[in-house]
C-alpha cells in the first residue's frame, strides 16, 4: 500500500490501541490484537520496549497479517527497520529514535508518527516531515517512565498550529476521556485503559462509541 492510501485510512482512526504485553493481565499480544480488531479498532501500535528485534519482527509479521485482514493499520513503535521488514504501515518515533528526515529517506511510504511534549516539539516534528504527532502524556501514567502530564489544555495550545493529524495519549481512561474529547481530540491512543480491561473487545467498542458521538 502506498503512503497516500495509508494516510487516507489514518484520517478515519478513532481509538488507537497500543500494546504492552507485560501489562495485559496475562493475555498475550495476539489475543489483545484479536480483541481490539474485533472491537472495531482501525489501527494498532506494537510497542514493546524490552523485546529483542527478532521477537518484535516475528510478532509484527503476525500483526501485519491480521491487521490487513481487518483493513486496519499497523504502526511499529521505535524501529523503522522492523516496520519496513514486517510490511507495517508506519512507525512511531520518539525523541531519541531515528530523526524524521532520516526515517523518511529510508521509508518513503510509511506513516511517520512523532511524539511531542510541547508546542515547539510538535512544530518541529511537523516541519521535519511527520505524518501525525502524538501529544502527551495528557495525564499522569504508570506506563511510561518519565512523564510530566501536560493536561487537556495542551490540546488547545498545540493543535491550532498543526496542519497534520494528531493523536493524544497518557493516562486516558473511561473516566476522563470525555474531557479529552470535549477539548477537541478525535484520535485517542491508549495502553492500560484498553489492555487492562476485563473484556478488551467490549472496552474498545465502548470507547469507539464515545469518540464517534463527539465526532458527529
Ligand atoms: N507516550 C506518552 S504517554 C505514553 C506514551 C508511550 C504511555 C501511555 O500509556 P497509558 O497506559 O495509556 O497511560
Ligand atoms: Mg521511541
Amino acid at each position: 500500500m502506498d503512503r497516500q492510501k495509508r494516510l487516507k485510512m489514518f484520517r478515519d482512526v478513532d481509538i488507537y490501541p497500543v500494546t504492552c504485553e507485560k501489562l495485559s493481565e496475562g493475555r498475550d499480544n495476539i489475543k489483545v490484537l484479536e480483541d481490539v480488531l474485533a472491537g472495531g479498532a482501525k489501527i494498532v501500535q506494537l510497542r514493546e520496549k524490552d523485546w529483542s528485534k527478532k521477537h518484535l519482527y516475528e510478532v509484527a509479521l503476525e500483526f501485519k497479517r491480521r491487521t490487513q485482514n481487518h483493513s486496519a493499520l499497523l504502526i511499529v513503535n521505535d524501529h523503522v527497520d522492523v516496520a519496513l521488514a514486517a510490511g507495517a504501515d508506519g512507525v512511531h518515533l520518539g525523541r531519541s529514535d531515528l530523526p524524521l528526515p532520516a526515517a523518511r529517506r529510508i521509508a518513503p511510504e510509511l506513516i511517520l508518527g512523532a511524539s511531542s511534549h510541547s508546542l515547539d516539539q510538535a512544530m518541529e516534528a511537523q516541519k521535519s516531515g511527520a505524518d501525525y504527532v502524538n501529544i502527551g502524556p495528557l495525564f499522569s501514567t504508570q506506563t511510561k517512565e518519565e512523564n510530566n502530564p501536560l493536561g487537556v489544555e495542551a490540546i488547545n495550545t498545540i493543535t491550532p498550529g498543526l496542519d497534520i493529524p494528531f493523536t493524544v495519549m497518557g493516562g486516558i481512561k473511561m473516566e476522563n476521556i470525555s474531557r479529552v474529547l470535549e477539548a477537541g481530540a478525535g484520535k485517542i491512543a491508549m495502553v492500560s485503559g484498553i489492555i487492562k480491561a476485563p473484556d478488551i473487545k467490549e472496552r474498545v467498542r465502548e470507547l469507539r462509541e464515545m469518540i464517534l458521538q463527539y465526532k458527529q
